[in-house]
């Protein structure tokens, strides 16, 4: 084999990891673009232990080569005892000081922000902030509501959130125990059944514009087949078009279909009994499945797939493949559903919007 080789395949290696890595540096979704003083606080406690760990790696691993080599048995040393040191009051003293210094370096900054991170005093009642918004999370198999108590305001699988201000969240799981997490503002929190969770995250401004204004949230806890493809999207606006949407989502009137199409499509929602299970008032909380009231303003389809008219009618029809185990699947016959009336129902919802 020609000498060089070997030293291609780890470049090759390093290549290629690089490569697969880089793919994990998406400021929607990395932790390490953090783009919120939830996330920045969180970064820095990482790089502070990573460091410290660094660190302690190199000195035991230079410690380790320098004893190896300094004392290793040479020609003519074999009748020699070396000096014991066992039980060496000085040794002794430097490696249990060394390591709780390096302790207290570290736990002094994460007390603070533990501390910190737990202060949701502004949306208790007694210290209540009137101006802080609060959102109530619920997770359900596989899908998000969010509810915006103070403001009357019901959505699902989209958070709308105001930025570089904190937003205090209660989270709470419907049916199993979930966790709500968006990699690069911050989390994860467990949504559980039986009590309510409560913290607050930031968004900052710059850290959403890199972001191309969407942050990716996700589902860190196992809940079943598709717990993978329980994601939501997050929505920061500054807080005069935040206000804006609030208003609009107040004072939208349920849809009205746009044309001849549509309202065939209202009929069938009617007809399929989808109205059963989905909202399409903004208001009105159903813990049966998303409120649509503005579906026609979301930016992917069930989480799972990008918007778009084929993706919608693809769901309509069979969306056991694309969430396993699902709670829509078999609730009506999907089988039986023409060309024209999935045509029909997404006419209806893709135009069922509350900004113009
Ligand atoms: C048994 C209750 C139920 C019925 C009936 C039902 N759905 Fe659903 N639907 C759900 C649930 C639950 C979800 C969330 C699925 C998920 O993401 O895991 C959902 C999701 C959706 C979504 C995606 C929503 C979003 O925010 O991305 C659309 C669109 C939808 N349903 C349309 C319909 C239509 C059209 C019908 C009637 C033909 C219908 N649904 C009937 C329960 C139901
Ligand atoms: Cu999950």
């Amino acid at each position: 084999m020609k000498k060089w080789l070997p030293n291609m395949r780890f470049f090759s290696l390093i290549g290629l990891m690089a490569l697969l890595l880089a793919g994990c540096g998406k400021p929607y979704l990395s932790t390490l673009q953090p783009a919120g003083e939830v996330a920045d606080m969180q970064y820095s406690l990482m790089l502070l232990s990573t460091s410290i760990m660094v660190l302690v790696i190199i000195v035991v691993s230079i410690l380790f080569i320098y004893v190896l080599v300094r004392f290793r048995r040479k020609k003519g040393d074999e009748a020699i005892i070396p000096k014991q040191v066992e039980g060496s009051h000085k040794l002794e003293m430097i490696w249990t000081i060394i390591p709780i210094l390096l302790l207290i370096v570290f736990a002094v900054p994460v007390v603070s922000a533990t501390f910190k991170l737990a202060d949701v005093s502004p949306m208790e009642e007694e210290t209540r902030d009137e101006n802080a918004i609060i959102v109530n999370v619920t997770a359900n198999l596989y899908w998000w509501e969010f509810e915006y108590p103070d403001l009357g305001v019901i959505t699902a699988q989209e958070l709308i959130v105001p930025t570089d201000e904190r937003v205090y969240f209660n989270l709470k799981a419907s049916d199993v125990k979930h966790s709500f997490w968006i990699p690069s503002v911050g989390g994860k929190m467990d949504t559980n059944t039986d009590n309510v969770n409560k913290f607050w995250l930031e968004f900052s401004q710059e850290g959403t514009d890199k972001a191309n204004g969407l942050f990716y949230g996700k589902c860190a806890e196992l809940c079943g087949p598709s717990h993978a493809l329980m994601d939501f999207k997050v929505k920061p606006l500054p807080r005069e078009e935040f206000d804006q949407w609030v208003s609009d989502m107040q004072n939208a009137e349920v849809s009205e279909p746009v044309n001849e199409l549509a309202a065939q499509g209202e009929e069938l929602f009617t007809q399929y009994n989808c109205i059963a299970c989905h909202a399409i008032d903004t208001g009105e909380q159903r813990p049966t499945a998303p409120n649509l009231a503005n579906f026609g303003e979301r930016s992917s389809i069930a989480g799972r797939y990008e918007f778009t008219e084929e993706n919608l009618k693809k769901w309509i029809k069979d969306p056991e493949s694309a969430k396993p185990g699902n709670k829509m699947t078999g609730s009506y016959d999907h089988e039986g559903m023409t060309e024209e009336e999935l045509d029909a129902l997404s006419e209806y919802l893709l135009n069922l919007k509350v900004q113009d």
